[in-house]
């Protein structure tokens, strides 16, 4: 039988929702359902590279990936909404790049644990973070970043985060397709996160909640 991440990277939509159907009534949990589309994006971005799959499928498994994160939302958010909050997270996709979809659910994430979320969205200048962080006092800053070309945005806004004054008073946190620990390392964050879960359980050991 076909998988989801079969399906995704055969871009057939219909497929996926119907799978993601089948599973949600089999009770597998969301995570493990996003788990299965993230694996078929990797398959997209394989024949991206290979002259396969142009911008424009890229953009169709964009929607598709958008449509799935917003019916399972609700369930990725978790019972903790009206608890008071843990900790407040500047959140945003890093200047000269517009993926969103990987930082929507890190965000998503954080919610349901009980942050409260200040999404910059997407091509975020380093002011913007900076400015973000002074209007609400975060103590925790993530940076999503999928294209190499754009590391330089993230040393940028780590380095206009040291010359605010600030850089003592949060913990920055980097993550996104092609991120690994040795770029955490060159562009001066504290810690990488491989997926929205390791965000989130690295956002709970800075407020010391684990
Ligand atoms: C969909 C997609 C697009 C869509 C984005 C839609 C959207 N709304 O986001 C569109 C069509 C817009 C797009 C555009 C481009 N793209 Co694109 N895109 C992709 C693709 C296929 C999937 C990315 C994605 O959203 N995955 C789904 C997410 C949910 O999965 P994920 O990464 O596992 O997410 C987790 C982690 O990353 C982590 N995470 C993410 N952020 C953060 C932040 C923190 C703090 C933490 C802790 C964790 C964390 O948590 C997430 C959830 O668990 C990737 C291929 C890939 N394998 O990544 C290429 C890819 C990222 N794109 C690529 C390229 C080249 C481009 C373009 C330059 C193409 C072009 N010529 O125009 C443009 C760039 C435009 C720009 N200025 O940004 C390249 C980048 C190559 C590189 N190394 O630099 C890739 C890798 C494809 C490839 N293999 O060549 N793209």
């Amino acid at each position: 039988m076909e998988s989801i991440s079969q399906a995704m990277g055969e871009l057939n939509e219909d497929k996926v929702k119907e799978l993601v159907k089948k599973k949600l009534a089999e009770g597998v949990p969301a995570t493990q359902i996003l788990k299965e589309c993230q694996k078929g994006m990797v398959e997209i971005g394989k024949k991206y590279e290979q002259g396969t799959y142009f911008v424009s499928e890229l953009m169709y498994a964009g929607e598709i990936m958008k449509d799935i994160t917003a019916q399972l939302e609700p369930m990725l958010k978790g019972t903790k909404e009206s608890e008071k909050t843990l900790g407040k997270v500047v959140l945003g996709t890093v200047k000269g790049d517009i993926h969103d979809l990987g930082k929507d659910i890190v965000g998503l994430m954080l919610r349901g644990t009980g942050f409260e979320v200040i999404d910059l969205g997407v091509d975020g200048a380093p002011e913007k973070f900076v400015q973000a962080i002074k209007d609400s006092g975060a103590t925790i800053v993530g940076m999503s970043v999928f294209l190499t070309a754009v590391y330089d945005s993230a040393t940028a806004t780590v380095e206009a985060i040291k010359k605010a004054g600030l850089r003592d008073k949060v913990s920055i946190m980097i993550g996104g397709g092609p991120v690994t620990d040795l770029v955490r390392q060159s562009t001066g964050c504290d810690f990488y996160g491989k997926d929205a879960v390791a965000g989130v359980d690295y956002a709970l050991k800075v407020v010391g909640a684990r």
